[in-house]
């Protein structure tokens, strides 16, 4: 294997250790309610943060240090970072990884000569894959880089512009597939306004949703089964993005018509920007059956900027667990760390630091969601709270049978309701106690 970093592969090596290049609570094999946490946790590693975020901002040029990179487009240097970035995944133990369809291979001057380069990288990912034991956990197609996107793709007033995105997002979509990959996302990049006064919205709606259909025709043609992701954000770099939360998102797969064919993959930087938590994202998702993956990161809370920081927070961590292990657990989404190091982390071994900081914070959030389920007592609460549903005239109600009349002869043959304490403070207590 290629050795880019001067780092051995990281092991567990429990919570009494001080050596920072190794897992705390990340123990891939550990058994955690009959699954590995590797099973539970699937994480992936973001191409576009770890190999091409050179953390540059609007105040000052990138810092990362690259040694391996030579800052060209050139195919061999677009090669030589596959090299890198399997290096990585394998010494951080990372399983999945994500792609946009440009940060792995460089758009040339004709579509015909941009996918040339690409099938040859998607050549060598297989290859890679294959040699590593490592899996796509989703393509997608960068519909927002390139200036003529500036005013959307798939939402562009021009329809040039268009056909532009449906290519693209055609060609990501067979080699997402051509590497097994386990769904495809679409984040809505620029698909938004920037102001009203020259936007028409619902026509530009209506041609996302006839390009998310066409998409869907797509992928059946080629017999690719894997899931569609919309990936809600409400503005960053658009004023107002269509996808703006995981209700609007719905709302939109309902009225097109799309809900079968799509999940939402949830990123926690993109829920508080919407001024919501990352779990009530998640529990609007998972109560549609349709939590699908999830974009592991976070923010600061004071900020208004999509700072994709690496989540270390275990409260977070612990309470994006208990949303995914009520829903289930994940079965082709994952978390994937769309995370970058700050800028001031410039070395390649920060790299390392910030994933093994994420990937132990989940694995505690696993670990300690898991144990407040088997106790059992917030969610024996939570049943009691809501047991006088469980009556005859309850299961009515929800059955769709009962009449605003019944109810009201119900309510007046009955002593005033007895309305008990929510316990919120007790509960919250309780969970302090797990982590
Ligand atoms: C942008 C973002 C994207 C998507 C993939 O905020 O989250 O990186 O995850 O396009
Ligand atoms: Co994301």
């Amino acid at each position: 294997m290629a050795d880019y970093f001067d780092v051995p592969q990281i092991q567990f090596e429990g919570s009494s250790s001080t050596n920072p290049l190794s897992f705390k609570h990340y123990n891939p094999e550990e058994v955690i309610a009959g699954k590995s946490m590797r099973d539970h946790l699937r994480f992936a590693g973001a191409y576009w943060h770890s190999m091409r975020g050179t953390g540059a901002d609007p105040f000052g040029m990138g810092t990362m240090q690259m040694p391996w990179d030579d800052g060209t487009d050139s195919e061999a240097n677009a090669l030589k970072r596959l090299d890198v970035f399997f290096e990585f995944l394998v010494k951080c133990q990372i399983d999945f990884y994500c792609w946009h369809d440009r940060d792995i291979s460089p758009e040339r001057d004709t579509i015909a000569e941009t996918n040339a380069v690409l099938d040859n990288v998607v050549s060598r990912l297989e290859e890679l894959q294959k040699e590593h034991n490592k899996s796509l956990l989703w393509g997608t197609a960068c519909l927002f880089a390139h200036p003529r996107y500036g005013q959307g793709a798939a939402t562009s007033p021009y329809l040039g512009v268009y056909a532009h995105a449906a290519a693209q997002v055609r060609k990501a979509i067979e080699c997402t597939h051509r590497l097994g990959g386990e769904g495809y996302v679409f984040w809505g990049g620029r698909e938004g306004y920037m102001s009203l006064i020259n936007t028409n919205m619902k026509k530009e709606l209506d041609h996302l949703a006839a390009f998310l259909h066409m998409a869907v025709d797509y992928k059946k043609s080629i017999g690719f089964d894997a899931p569609f992701y919309i990936e809600p954000k409400p503005q960053e770099p658009t004023t107002h993005q269509y996808d703006s939360d995981s209700a609007a998102c719905l709302n939109f797969l309902r009225e097109y018509g799309l809900m079968d064919h799509f999940k939402l993959n949830i990123e926690t930087n993109h829920a508080t920007l919407a001024g919501h938590t990352m779990r009530h994202e998640l529990r609007v998702a998972a109560d549609a059956g349709a939590l699908g993956s999830i974009d592991a990161n976070d923010g600061t809370a004071n900020c208004g900027w999509d700072t994709d920081e690496f989540p270390t927070d275990l409260y977070l961590t612990t309470e994006v667990m208990l949303e995914v292990l009520r829903a289930g657990g994940f079965t082709t989404g994952g978390l994937n760390f769309d995370a970058k190091r700050r800028r001031d982390s410039f070395q390649p071994v920060d790299l390392f630091h910030a994933h093994i900081a994420g990937m132990d914070a989940f694995a505690r959030g696993l670990k300690i969601a898991n144990a407040i389920l088997e106790d059992g007592r917030v969610d024996a609460f939570i049943s009691t709270r809501y047991s006088t549903w469980d009556s005859e005239l309850g299961q009515k109600v929800e059955a769709g049978n009962a009449t605003l009349e019944e109810l009201e002869a119900y309510a007046a043959s009955n002593p005033e309701p007895e309305v008990l304490s929510g316990r919120q403070e007790m509960l919250e207590n309780m969970i302090n106690q797990f982590i």
